[in-house]
């Protein structure tokens, strides 16, 4: 159906450029899709707002930012050669590295030639009679795509800081979510709003440099021991000679991840000498497994508090002032609860003297002065100030777009209470668009790689199998998608997960609807059901010809 490109959008002017798959982002979710759909001989392009590929690890540059599940984990495994020439370094890769693989896989793939970088999508529209998406971009560009397929990523949409006088400061103010290359903070005074992962990651790097470092903290976070070190060559081999039946045991696991060792066990039932052996045992590994030592500790609070008890004791060990250990346990939420934080040398860096844990709920943030931050108890002053303060998570990227589906419908309307979606695929009333990893599936509680790979190789398959029977409209419909929303917080309810004011349920976000967004019931069984729905016919959709093919 094409017959016109546009590589360059923006040079030219108003015109319609016709596709037949528009993906939204060029991080590893937009990039897959690309090389997945022309692989089907389908004419598809990505408008990227970046100036290059990587998505998350194109925007967050900050100090320490690296990945939380071990590399060679947190790989693409579609491709066998791809695999067997990336080499990773350590064994949780740095941001820089991560780069480096988003651009290795963009060159590799010829992707760049299909990707309108510098492009941010504003709109996109339904046209119920062709059963064609017309999209704008900011750089006055019009599109029709059959197909329009979201990968604009679960943690794209950082928030701007909701706090009194933000602005007013007058020295250095960085975001950790669009770091720039040339910052050095060496013998800088720094303050830093969020204790988050980014928050963690970057305290723990630029503590040894800077001259103070002011942490404000609202709420403390669960922290683990990474243990990172070089990748050790042997584990390469092992994963290369084991890679099929690796990557079949994350494919049908809880969360995408083989390293996490799910124990099936109850802690409950285990005698308090086995429980701590146990628990140290994964401490001294380190990563996610320290989380999930039990079958019951995500489920039933007896449980849970027997391991925020180690890992509080842990804390404990390591930061010698107890009033400043003290602070940095959590106590208003249940342990996994928010995402746990994969650290190297967090706790240990509140020994230092120029490091100093400030309390916002004891003394909360009155301002932003010019000069550095006014609290209910004194004035700090700094050269620098970071906002560490998280993403507007799962929809705020979406919602930053003006989507309308069937007869107008506004997507931010359709989800004003919280997200609704059929698989997180999909959403009744906006035919043929796709989400990758969107709310109702797996994504931000998984192997993102995993949950990525397994959304493109659903949503293509669908589209060619489309093509097979001469259909262009696929819908989920109403009914499909409420049994799964309702399927969705049902299993969420049988959790802990409810129980955190977290971005999983939109909590971080003031005015966003209190719905758990991702699916827990793990990758596994999800894949599954989408394999088990696109095997009975595509059950919960529709497939039709658009009204103006239909004669
Ligand atoms: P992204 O990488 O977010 O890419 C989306 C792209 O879409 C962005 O480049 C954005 O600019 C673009 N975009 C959005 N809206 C528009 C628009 N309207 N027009 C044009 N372009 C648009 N997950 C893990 O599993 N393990 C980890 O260790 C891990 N670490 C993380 C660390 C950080 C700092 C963050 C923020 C997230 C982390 N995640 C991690 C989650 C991470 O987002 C995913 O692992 C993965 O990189 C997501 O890829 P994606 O392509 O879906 O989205
Ligand atoms: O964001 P967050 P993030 N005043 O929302 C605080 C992934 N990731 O960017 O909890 C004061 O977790 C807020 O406090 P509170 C990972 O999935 C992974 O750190 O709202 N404080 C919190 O402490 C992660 O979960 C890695 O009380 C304010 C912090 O800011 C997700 O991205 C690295 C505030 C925000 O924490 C998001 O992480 C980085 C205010 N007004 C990110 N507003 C890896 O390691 C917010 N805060 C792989």
């Amino acid at each position: 159906m094409s017959d016109s490109k546009g590589t360059d959008a923006g040079k030219a002017p108003a015109k319609t450029t016709k596709y037949d798959a528009v993906i939204v982002g060029a991080g590893f979710a937009g990039m897959y899709m690309l090389h997945k759909l022309r692989g089907m001989g389908l004419n598809a392009h990505v408008f990227e707002a970046g100036s290059d590929v990587g998505g998350t690890w194109f925007w967050n540059r900050y100090p320490g930012a690296r990945v939380d599940i071990e590399s060679q984990e947190y790989s693409f495994s579609f491709s066998k050669d791809l695999e067997e020439e990336w080499q990773w370094t350590e064994r949780y890769a740095p941001q820089g590295e991560l780069l480096d693989y988003a651009n290795h896989i963009a060159d590799r793939f010829d992707l760049r030639r299909d990707i309108s970088f510098n492009t941010r999508v504003e709109s996109a529209r339904y046209d119920d009679q062709s059963g064609l998406w017309r999209i704008m971009t900011d750089q006055g560009e019009t599109i029709e795509a059959r197909y329009c397929v979201m990968a604009t990523g679960c943690l794209s949409a950082a928030k701007t800081p909701d706090i009194p006088g933000a602005g007013n400061f007058k020295g250095e103010t960085l975001s950790t979510a669009t770091w720039p290359d040339d910052t050095d903070l060496t013998g800088k005074r720094v303050g830093i709003i969020g204790t988050g992962s980014s928050g963690i990651q970057t305290i723990t790097t630029i503590a040894p440099q800077v001259e103070e470092l002011y942490v404000f903290q609202r709420t403390p976070n669960y922290s683990v021991p990474a243990h990172n070190r070089p990748l050790d060559p042997s584990v390469r081999e092992d994963w290369l000679a084991n890679r099929e039946d690796y990557r079949q045991q994350q494919r049908e696991s809880g969360i995408g991840i083989v390293a996490l060792e799910a124990g099936e066990d109850l802690a409950l039932e285990q005698s308090e000498e086995d429980r701590q052996r146990e628990f140290e045992r994964r401490w001294a590994k380190g990563g996610f497994c320290v989380g999930a030592p039990y079958a019951d500790t995500g489920v039933d609070p007896a449980a849970n508090k027997l391991l925020a008890d180690f890992v509080a004791g842990k804390i404990r060990g390591i930061v010698k002032d107890p009033h400043t250990a003290d602070l940095l346990i959590p106590k208003t939420y249940p342990f996994g609860t928010k995402r746990l934080v994969v650290d190297t040398g967090y706790f240990e860096v509140y020994n230092q003297d120029n490091v100093h844990l400030i309390d916002l709920n004891e003394t909360p943030i009155e301002t932003i002065t010019e000069t550095g931050l006014r609290t209910s108890e004194r004035d700090y002053e700094f050269d620098t100030l970071i906002y560490a303060i998280g993403f507007d998570a799962m929809t705020g990227a979406l919602d930053r777009i003006d989507i309308r589906g069937r007869d107008g419908l506004k997507l931010k309307d359709k989800w004003a209470a919280g997200p609704l979606t059929y698989l997180g695929l999909t959403v009744s009333g906006f035919p043929n668009m796709f989400m990758i990893t969107g709310p109702g599936s797996p994504s931000v509680l998984s192997n993102m790689i995993v949950s990525i790979e397994q959304h493109v190789d659903w949503i293509a398959d669908c589209i060619h199998d489309m093509g097979e029977r001469q259909l262009t409209v696929v819908e989920a419909t109403p009914e499909a998608e409420a049994e799964w929303v309702a399927h969705v917080n049902e299993i969420a309810d049988t959790t802990l997960y409810p129980q955190a004011n977290s971005w999983y349920l939109g909590a971080n976000v003031p005015g966003k609807p209190r719905v758990f967004m991702p699916y827990v019931g793990g990758v596994g069984v999800y894949r599954e059901v989408c394999d088990e729905v696109a095997a009975n016919g595509y059950k919960g959709f529709t497939l039709s010809r658009a009204p103006a093919e239909a004669s």
